[in-house]
């Protein structure tokens, strides 16, 4: 306990319930961990602080920072490994990010992110038809059976799927919805037909632009569908955007969307429309739920964090930011005495572009090593990348990792653009660790 004004008070209780005076008392005036500070700091973190001299002031010490609010709750669902509730109406769970070592994800570790309710289960899977309309010269029913016929040809690919909202807990201040941390993200190996053949197959108008989807939930209140979003047609004729029948080999697990779902890797996942009944090509934009506004929209100007805004000059989010995730080794990890180097891996993505590089630093920020970057096995697949670190010696360290996209935009070190649903927050992350 140390004396910080008239209440003696734990430094852990202060960075909890005011981080920023906490901050201004501990670094004071000349920004430096020194003296009392530097002992209270150490009590803090129960352990010494080898990089002391270089922690940062103004940044919430990762050992303190409780990440996505209070301590996470696990939720078992069916079939899962237990994943991190993000709300139970409608169902959202988050995957702590060491369950995502996988290069391809299992369905066992597969994010869900629902907006509404989950329909029934259908008898007839392979019966399950969807509609592709609107400005097309010859509108198109198509069941399962139709994709899986061969009449258009099936191609399997590893895609990511990022919810819009990942990294939305790290906005200050709070931005509204699920307070995800890094874990709304999967790269399962997903099986289906290029929506672009079907268009073609219907023959597109001069007048198709944009794109609506349409799934069988319903919204909680009943009342209309639960999400219907739309794109522009290119994104529709790229190679990589799928009408999926299978994951990672089998039938789609029907929380994720059986029988047939869009895939539309690296954008925004709410396009991603599950239990897919209709593909409408339209001559304006879609106005379905969850368009306009502010709904998976970001500013073009930055607007005041924590202000209000209609989103009317804001424009839809389509590729997701830059991002890592470290998947072999957890926030609050401890290692043995006498720990020199860590094995570090994880994976990387970056929505439209790949990954040039992934760096690590245990000191602060000070100095980042290098790590390999595998190439992706395909288009819009997330990367692998591991290395290794030294530490000098026993202590707290913070295992910063920071990815580089291919046009050299780095994950920044705080979340930026803030904007009032929280979208495309993509800091740079910190795992804090204790060696001894
Ligand atoms: N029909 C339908 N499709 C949907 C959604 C939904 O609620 N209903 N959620 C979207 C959102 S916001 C995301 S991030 C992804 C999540 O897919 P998953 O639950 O398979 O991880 O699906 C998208 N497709
Ligand atoms: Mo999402």
């Amino acid at each position: 306990m140390l004396r910080f004004g008239k209440t003696q008070r734990s430094l852990e209780e202060l960075y909890r319930d005011d981080p920023e005076r906490a901050d201004a008392l501990v670094f004071g005036r000349r920004g430096a961990l020194k003296g009392a500070s530097l002992a209270a700091m150490g009590a803090a973190i129960g352990a010494t602080i080898p990089f002391a001299d270089r922690m940062p002031a103004g940044i919430l010490p990762a050992a303190l920072a409780q990440q996505g609010g209070q301590g996470p709750t696990l939720v078992e669902f069916p079939g899962k490994v237990p994943m991190i509730s993000r709300g139970e109406r409608p169902l959202v769970t988050e995957a702590p990010e060491t369950i995502l070592d996988d290069d391809v994800t299992p369905a066992s570790k597969f994010f869900i992110r629902n907006n509404g309710g989950i329909p029934d289960v259908v008898a007839e899977p392979r019966a399950w038809r969807f509609r592709i309309d609107g400005e097309v010269n010859t509108p198109l029913e198509l069941s399962v059976g139709d994709l899986e016929s061969g009449r258009f040809p099936i191609v399997t690919l590893k895609l990511q799927m990022e919810c819009g909202g990942n990294g939305r807990s790290f906005f200050r201040p709070q931005a509204s919805g699920n307070q995800w941390g890094n874990g709304a993200i999967s790269n399962a190996e997903w099986t289906g037909v290029r929506l672009r053949d079907l268009l073609q197959a219907a023959g597109l108008k001069e007048t198709a632009r944009f794109t609506g989807h349409h799934g069988a939930d319903l919204h909680l209140s009943g009342d209309g569908p639960a999400i219907s979003r739309g794109m522009v047609i290119a994104k529709a004729m790229e190679d990589t955007t799928l009408v999926a029948f299978r994951m990672n080999g089998e039938p789609i697990p029907h929380i994720h969307g059986a029988p047939v779902r869009l895939l539309v890797p690296g954008w925004v996942g709410s396009l991603s429309q599950k239990w897919l009944t209709r593909i409408q090509i339209l001559a304006e934009p879609h106005r379905g739920r969850g368009m306009g506004g502010t709904s998976y929209r970001i500013p073009v100007r930055p607007i005041v964090p924590g202000s209000r805004n209609d989103g009317a000059d804001f424009v839809d989010m389509t590729s997701m930011p830059v991002r890592s995730i470290l998947t072999n080794v957890a926030h609050g990890q401890r290692f043995p005495a006498g720990t020199r180097s860590l094995e570090l891996r994880g994976q990387a993505w970056a929505g439209d572009d790949t990954v040039s590089a992934v760096h690590v630093s245990v000191d602060y920020g000070s100095t980042w090593t290098a790590m390999e970057v595998l190439p992706p096995p395909n288009k819009h697949s997330w990367q692998r990348w591991r290395g290794r670190v030294a530490l000098p010696s026993d202590g707290y360290y913070e295992v910063w990792y920071r990815a580089t996209d291919s046009r050299g935009r780095m994950q920044p070190h705080v979340a930026g653009n803030w904007n009032p649903q929280g979208y495309g927050a993509n800091p740079i992350s910190r795992a804090a660790i204790l060696v001894g």
